[in-house]
C-alpha cells in the first residue's frame, strides 16, 4: 500500500485518507494508493466510501514537479476510472483548495461535500496546461458549458457557497466536522437509496448546445489572453464535451493535454509558478527570523502612487493614515482613492457599504505627529533625493522606534536615504508598480544595513497585501528599471537608425507584450524620465564617446509627455488610450537622424526583438554577477509581474535559456562589434555560454 494513502473502516463507512504534504498533490504514489484503496473499498462490506485529505488542503492538483519527466503509472484516467466505477457511493470531503487534478478526482466521486472556507477550481490554464484528468468533460456536464468555459479559461477557483449554488458541491458541512459531516451525508445517501451520480453520464447540459458560444469564447480569449495557447485548447475540449460521446471527448482532451504538456508555453508558465515561490526565499536569512506585527500604516504622499499603495493596505483590512503637505493635495488624493473604489463597485466588485467600510479605514493628516503610532511607513513623495532625505529625517523623530520606514523610490539609493536616520536597520525599499493597487509586483530593496527582521516583516507584508515580493539589492534602478534603462536605450537607438515608434512597439506587441516601450513611456509619462535625465545632467555628464539619443528629450521639449498631455510618441483622442502614429513625431525622428548624420535603414522585426531582448538579458546577467538579484528566476518574476513580459515566454532569463545562451552571447558580441559604446557582453553570459549552461 502507498505511504501517502490509507484505507480504514469507520463502522460501515470506508475512509480513504491522503497525506502528501504540503498540498496533497496527486503524485504517482498517491495515484497508486487511491487505485488500491478504492479497489479494496469496492470489494469489502462497507456501504459507502469517503475520500478525505490530511493537512491544510484537499488534493491541490497533479504533482507538477512530475511534469517534464515520463509520467509513472498509474495515470490520471486509470485512477479516476476506478473511483467513478465504484459500486457504492463515493463522497469527496473537501477542505482548503480542491484544484486541478484534485477537483477532477472529486468529480469522479459520486458526491462532494465541503466546508464553507473551501475553494474548488481548475487553474491548469495558469500553468499553460488544461485539465487533463477529465475535468473538461465532467465540469460542463455538471454546471453547463458556459459556466465551465468561464471557470476553466479564467482558472479562478470558486468559493464553496458558489460551487454549491452551481451544483459542484452537494452539501456544505460544518468547518470543524468535515469527516463526520461527510460520513453522515454518505449514510443519508444509502438510506435514501440515492443513485451513483456518475458525472460522465449526466448529458442533459451538454446536449443541444448552441456551438456558437465556442467561437465567441475563442474570440474573447484571443483578446484577453492574446498569444496564450492553453485557453484555446481548453475551449476545444469543452466543445468536444458538447459534440462527442464522453469517452471520445475524453480522448480528445488527453490528446490536447499531451500537446500543451510538452509545449514551451507550459514549460515557461510552470517555471514562473516555481519562480514565484522561490522568490520568497532569502538565501542568507535564518529560517527562524521573527517578523513584527504590522497593524497600522502611514503613507507619505497622496499622489497617484501614494493613493494606490494605501488601497493595498486598506484592501487587506489595515487602517492607513495618509500625510500630505496641503489640504488641497490631500483632498485630491482621497478623491482619487474613493473614485477607484466607486468604479470597482460599479463593476460589481464591491458593494456601496464595502466602499464606505474601506474609506473608513483611511485617515489623513497634515501633521507628522499624526504618525506616532503606526508600525510601518511607506514614503511615496517626489523622486528627489533631497526631498526624500528631509522626509526620512522627520519620520525618524516622530515615529516609534520599532516602526519600519519604507521608501517607494524607483531608482534612488536606499542606503543614502537610510543614512539620515538613526535606524538604518529599519529602512527598506518597497518599490510598487503603477497602478500600485493593481500591479502584483513589489521590488523589496534590501539596504546594506536593513535587518533580517525588517526584511522578513516586509516580505510578510507583501504576502498580506497580495503582492509578489522579490528581494533585490541597492543599485541605480534596482533590477527592473536598471534593465528597462538598457531596453529603453536600444529602443531609442532603433528610432534614430530607421524605425518609427509603431515599428518598435509593433514588434514587441507581436512577441506578446501588452505594449511596446514607446506606448509604455506615453502611459507612464515621458516627463518622469526627462526630469531624471535633467537631474543627472545628461548628456553633458556622460563620459567621452558614450552614446546618447535625445529623441525623447526633443519630444518632451514640445510639451508632449504622453497620454496625460494627449500626445507623446503617439497622438491620443480625448478620453481614449489608443495610440495613433503622428506625422509630427515621424518628422522629428527623421530630422534627428539627418542632424546626427545617420543614414536611416529598414530594420526587421527580428532585429528589433533581438536587440531589445538582448539588452534585457545582458543587463540581467550583470545584475546576477553583482548579486543585486539572488537568482535568475527572480528577474523573470519581476519582468512577468511588473513589466508585462509574456508569462508564456517565462521572463527574460528563461527566454534566454530557451533561445540558448550560446546564440544569445554570439548576438550580444555581434551587437558590441556594431556599437561598442552601448554593448559590453556580461562576463557571466560569456561563461555560461562557453560552458554550455543555462541561467537556471
Ligand atoms: N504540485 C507540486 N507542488 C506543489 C503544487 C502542485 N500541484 N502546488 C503547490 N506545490 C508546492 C509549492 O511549490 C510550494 O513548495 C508548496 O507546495 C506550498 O505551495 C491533470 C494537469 C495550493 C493554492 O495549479 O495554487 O492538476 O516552495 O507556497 O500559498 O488536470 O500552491 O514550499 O517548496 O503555493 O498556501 C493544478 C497549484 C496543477 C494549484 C497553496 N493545480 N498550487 O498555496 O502555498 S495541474 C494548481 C497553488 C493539474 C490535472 C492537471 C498553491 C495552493 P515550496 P504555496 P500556498
Amino acid at each position: 500500500m502507498s505511504h501517502s494513502v490509507t484505507y480504514t473502516k469507520d463502522g460501515d463507512i470506508g475512509i480513504i485518507a491522503v497525506n502528501n504534504p504540503p498540498v496533497n498533490a496527486l503524485s504517482h504514489h498517491v495515484r497508486q494508493g487511491l487505485l488500491e484503496s478504492f479497489t479494496e473499498a469496492n470489494n469489502d462490506d462497507t456501504i459507502a466510501t469517503v475520500l478525505i485529505c490530511g493537512g491544510r488542503t484537499f488534493i491541490a492538483g497533479a504533482d507538477i514537479t512530475e511534469f517534464g519527466k515520463p509520467l509513472r503509472p498509474p495515470d490520471f484516467l486509470e485512477t479516476m476510472g476506478i473511483i467513478e466505477s465504484l459500486s457504492k457511493p463515493a463522497v469527496a470531503a473537501i477542505h482548503g483548495t480542491a484544484l486541478g487534478g484534485g477537483l477532477e478526482t472529486a468529480l469522479c466521486c459520486h458526491y462532494r461535500v465541503a466546508v464553507p472556507s473551501a475553494r474548488v477550481g481548475l487553474p491548469e490554464v495558469t500553468l499553460g496546461l488544461l485539465p487533463g484528468g477529465g475535468g473538461t468533460q465532467r465540469l460542463p456536464r455538471l454546471i453547463g458549458p458556459e459556466a465551465a468555459l468561464a471557470a476553466i479559461i479564467s482558472g479562478t477557483p470558486m468559493k464553496a457557497d458558489q460551487a454549491h449554488a452551481v451544483g459542484v458541491i452537494d452539501q456544505i458541512v460544518a468547518e470543524a466536522n468535515l469527516l463526520e459531516g461527510a460520513k453522515a451525508f454518505a449514510r443519508q445517501l444509502v438510506a435514501e437509496g440515492a443513485k451513483l451520480n456518475k458525472v460522465r453520464d449526466l448529458n442533459d447540459k451538454v446536449t443541444g448546445v448552441d456551438l456558437a458560444i465556442f467561437d465567441a469564447a475563442r474570440k474573447q480569449a484571443n483578446k484577453t489572453r492574446r498569444g496564450f495557447e492553453a485557453p484555446q485548447r481548453c475551449i476545444d475540449c469543452v466543445e468536444a464535451a458538447c459534440t462527442l460521446p464522453f469517452d471520445e471527448g475524453l480522448a480528445k482532451e488527453q490528446a490536447l493535454f499531451r500537446q500543451v504538456l510538452t509545449s514551451n508555453q507550459s514549460a515557461s508558465q510552470l517555471h514562473i509558478f516555481f519562480a514565484e515561490r522561490a522568490a520568497a526565499k532569502v538565501n542568507d536569512m535564518p529560517k527562524d527570523t521573527e517578523t513584527l506585527g504590522i497593524k497600522k500604516v502611514g503613507i507619505i504622499g497622496a499622489g497617484t502612487m501614494g493613493g494606490g499603495i494605501a488601497m493595498n493596505f486598506v484592501n487587506a483590512g489595515m487602517p492607513v493614515t495618509i500625510l500630505e503637505t496641503s489640504q488641497e493635495f490631500l483632498d485630491k488624493g482621497l478623491t482619487v482613492v474613493r473614485g477607484n473604489y466607486e468604479r470597482s463597485a460599479k463593476r460589481g466588485r464591491f458593494t456601496a457599504e464595502q466602499v464606505e467600510q474601506r474609506m473608513g479605514l483611511v485617515t489623513s493628516t497634515l501633521d507628522y505627529a499624526g504618525l506616532g503610532d503606526v508600525d510601518l511607513i511607506v514614503e511615496a513623495v517626489f523622486e528627489n533625493m533631497d526631498v526624500k532625505k528631509e522626509v526620512f529625517a522627520k519620520l525618524d523623530t516622530v515615529t516609534k522606534p520599532e516602526c519600519i520606514l519604507a521608501t517607494n523610490t524607483s531608482t534612488l539609493d536606499v542606503d543614502e536615504i537610510a543614512s539620515v536616520t538613526k535606524r538604518p536597520d529599519k529602512v527598506i525599499g518597497t518599490h510598487f508598480f503603477s497602478p500600485a493597487n493593481v500591479m502584483r509586483l513589489l521590488e523589496i530593496v534590501r539596504g546594506a544595513k536593513t535587518s533580517f527582521e525588517t526584511l522578513a516583516t516586509t516580505q510578510a507584508v507583501a504576502k498580506a497585501i497580495q503582492k509578489v515580493g522579490v528581494v533585490v539589492g541597492v543599485c541605480d534602478g534596482f533590477v527592473g528599471n536598471r534593465m528597462l534603462h538598457q531596453y529603453g536605450a536600444q529602443a531609442q537607438y532603433l528610432l534614430e537608425e530607421g524605425c518609427l515608434p509603431q515599428d518598435v512597439d509593433g514588434a514587441v506587441y507581436e512577441l506578446g507584450f501588452a505594449m511596446g516601450p514607446m506606448a509604455m513611456g506615453d502611459l507612464a509619462g515621458l516627463d518622469v524620465g526627462w526630469r531624471i535625465r535633467q537631474g543627472k545632467d545628461l548628456p553633458a555628464s556622460l563620459p567621452e564617446g558614450a552614446r546618447y539619443n535625445a529623441i525623447a528629450d526633443r519630444v518632451c521639449e514640445l510639451g508632449r509627455y504622453g497620454q496625460k498631455t494627449g500626445a507623446g510618441y503617439y497622438r491620443y483622442e480625448q478620453g481614449d488610450r489608443t495610440p495613433h502614429p503622428d506625422p509630427a513625431i515621424e518628422e522629428l525622428i527623421i530630422n534627428y537622424s539627418k542632424e546626427k548624420g545617420i543614414e536611416r535603414r529598414t530594420i526587421s522585426r527580428e532585429e528589433i526583438v533581438e536587440r531589445l531582448m538582448c539588452a534585457l538579458i545582458n543587463e540581467g546577467a550583470k545584475i546576477l554577477e553583482a548579486g543585486i538579484a539572488q537568482r535568475a528566476s527572480d528577474i523573470d518574476v519581476i519582468y512577468v509581474y511588473g513589466y508585462g513580459f509574456p508569462a508564456y515566454l517565462g521572463g527574460p532569463m528563461f527566454y534566454a535559456d530557451t533561445v540558448g545562451l550560446k546564440k544569445v552571447y554570439e548576438r550580444v558580441c555581434f551587437l558590441a562589434e556594431q556599437d561598442p559604446a552601448s554593448w559590453q557582453p556580461a562576463p557571466l553570459l560569456k561563461k555560461l555560454a562557453e560552458e554550455g549552461r543555462t541561467f537556471h
